[in-house]
């Protein structure tokens, strides 16, 4: 079983973050490790005030006693992080990396044209650091616009538009770029995945409802099928599904998250086929 690290915060309350993240690949069928960046009582998205307890001078004592144990991954999946955060992350993608191992950064920071409460205005050009050298980076639309130096767009972009935008973003260093609340139609909504060579599409009916937490569901599926040994094109389509059929089942007063539990079947069953198959044919 392979080894994925996942590097972000735990707001105890919120559905996002590391309780997110944590599930969903276990669910994929891949081990996954967490480090805690902060631990927040609640996510940043709405609540009126939540506590923060930064957790920075853990991350190196910690890849200190990985360092010394010999435990490495085989890959590492960062989201919100804070910028006393980046230099540590960086090292610890270089010190604990098995061979071969990915770097999948979701640069978990805006949404809706505006950066997250408590991120300063530079903060986008720390993120990118983040980004340099990542095999896969997952920006929205507004975190895309973000990283890149331009002015955010809530709508509106041309295809040329997304293909420039997706042009500049390889140009911070990334291998992979997966541009998600990519639209052509009003009545669809997907991703863009890139190579740096060819760009293909993936396109769900659009659900219209602000959900938060959307993100984050996308990411850990992404990472946990990549692992799994999904194409980013199949992982980002699979990441999709999961994140509508959330959507679907979140009750409609629920504001500060996604039900992404009750997606957790489907997402276990998207990996079962072989372990069936293999099961059936043990029985006859
Ligand atoms: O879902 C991204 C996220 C993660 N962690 C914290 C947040 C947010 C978005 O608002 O506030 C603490």
């Amino acid at each position: 079983m392979k080894r994925l690290l996942t590097i972000q915060d735990i707001s105890c309350v919120g559905q996002c973050s590391t309780t997110v993240a944590l599930p969903l690949v276990s669910a994929c069928g891949v081990e996954c490790a967490i480090l805690p960046s902060a631990v927040l009582s609640n996510h940043t998205g709405g609540f009126s005030s939540w506590t923060f307890a930064d957790l920075t001078p853990e991350l190196s004592n910690v890849e200190k006693k990985w360092i010394e144990l010999g435990i490495t991954f085989d890959a590492f999946y960062t989201g919100y992080v804070c910028e006393s955060q980046i230099d540590p992350i960086l090292s610890i993608m270089e010190t604990c990396a098995a061979p071969g191992a990915i770097r999948v950064v979701d640069p978990a920071m805006a949404d809706n044209g505006k950066l997250y409460a408590g991120f300063a205005d530079d903060f986008p050009s720390k993120m990118a650091r983040l980004c340099n050298g990542a095999d896969y980076i997952l920006p929205n639309l507004t975190e895309a616009a973000f990283l890149v130096g331009d002015e955010p767009k809530l709508s509106g972009y041309t295809k040329d538009e997304i293909e420039f935008l997706i042009t500049k973003l390889h140009g911070l260093g990334a291998k992979n770029v997966i541009l998600t609340g990519v639209s052509f139609k009003s009545d669809e909504l997907g991703s863009a995945i890139s190579d740096g060579k060819i760009i293909e599409y993936d396109f769900n009916p659009r659900i219209d409802r602000m959900s938060h937490g959307t993100g984050d569901v996308y990411a850990s599926v992404f990472a946990g099928a990549l692992m799994r040994g999904r194409s980013a094109k199949d992982a980002a389509a699979l990441a999709a599904d999961i994140v509508c059929e959330a959507i679907r089942e979140t009750a409609s007063d629920h504001w500060y998250g996604v039900s992404f539990e009750r997606a957790i079947p489907m997402l276990a069953n998207a990996f079962n086929e072989v372990s069936t198959t293999q099961a059936n044919t043990h029985k006859e």
